[in-house]
């Protein structure tokens, strides 16, 4: 979209990508992706590479809660606090507004002005991480195992890497790359982001037990009602908390080489499993 250009034909669109995005949220990927650039830059000359890199990032992670909640998926009524998308505007218009946002992700990244060599490295990273390879083919994956009594834990490990945990390392590997870091510091960091990534997950499947819907801001009960694959029901409860403090052990280990440079990393990893909603 051409700065300035008249988009009044397409307003609900607008509205409706505007009324996922501006809805709230936690915004821990952008915050994710600010993080892992503070950690890697010399200087704070490209943070708004970054910052650019994290609108885009959450608006990927909108548009698939947008889509995610439509009747043909999860059907839920209720997100971010509020119903959601297609019962205030129509499927059609949610699943273009979804659409929308996606393709102005990008758009967001090749024009924010960030050395082209790193702007090409973040752009494909976001389409491998949407695709058939991330959210897309996760997304199928975990529809296809409701209902499904033979679904073990490897299933469910590749489920949330593919649905929930590559989201999160790409915005962490997007930070780094902006921020001009070896490949090396790339892969540590992305290896950080899959293990909180999957604890994101595992907390995601416990508080779906344990939270109220309005704590959750989404339909609370959810997972047990569509007999969804999840941590708790294969582990229970208390061996899933587990499970997911031990990724983040995991990934707090990887980062110690950077001692206090990484507290804010360290903190939004804790963050990731101890949070309320
Ligand atoms: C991207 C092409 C493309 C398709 C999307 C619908 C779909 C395919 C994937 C669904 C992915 C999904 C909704 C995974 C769940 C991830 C998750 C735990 C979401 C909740 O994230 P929070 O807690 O939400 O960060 P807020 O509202 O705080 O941002």
């Amino acid at each position: 979209m051409t700065k300035g250009e008249d988009t009044s034909r397409a307003s609900r669109l607008v509205d409706a990508m505007r009324y996922s995005l501006l809805a709230g949220g936690k915004r821990v990927r952008p915050i994710l992706v600010l993080a892992s650039y503070d950690l890697f830059a010399k200087s704070g000359e490209g943070r708004k590479h970054a910052l650019a890199a994290g609108v885009a990032v959450e608006m990927i992670h909108t548009m698939s809660l947008i889509h995610d909640d439509l009747p043909c998926m999860d059907d839920d009524d209720f997100r971010r606090g509020r119903p959601t998308c297609h019962k205030v505007f129509g499927e059609d218009i949610a699943i273009l507004a979804g659409d929308a946002l996606l393709a102005r992700a990008f758009e967001v990244v090749a024009t924010s002005g960030a050395p082209s060599q790193h702007a090409v490295r973040v752009l494909a990273l976001l389409g491998e991480a949407m695709g058939a390879k991330g959210l897309a083919g996760g997304q199928v994956a975990d529809v296809e195992a409701q209902g499904d009594a033979t679904v073990g834990l490897d299933t469910l490990r590749w489920i949330h890497t593919h649905k929930t945990a590559v989201l999160l390392r790409v915005s962490c590997a997007a930070g780094a790359i902006l921020a001009g870091a070896s490949d090396d510091e790339v892969e540590a960091v992305s290896t950080f982001a899959n293990r909180i990534g999957l604890a994101f997950q595992i907390a995601d499947d416990v508080l779906d037990v344990t939270a109220s819907t309005t704590e959750l801001g989404k339909t609370a009960g959810k997972d047990a009602a569509v007999d969804k694959a999840t941590f708790p029901k294969l582990m229970g409860l208390e061996r899933s908390r587990a499970a997911a403090a031990e990724l983040v052990d995991e990934a707090r280990a990887l980062l110690a080489p950077y001692g206090e440079r990484a507290d804010t990393l360290l903190a939004l990893a804790d963050f990731i499993i101890k949070r309320s909603n």
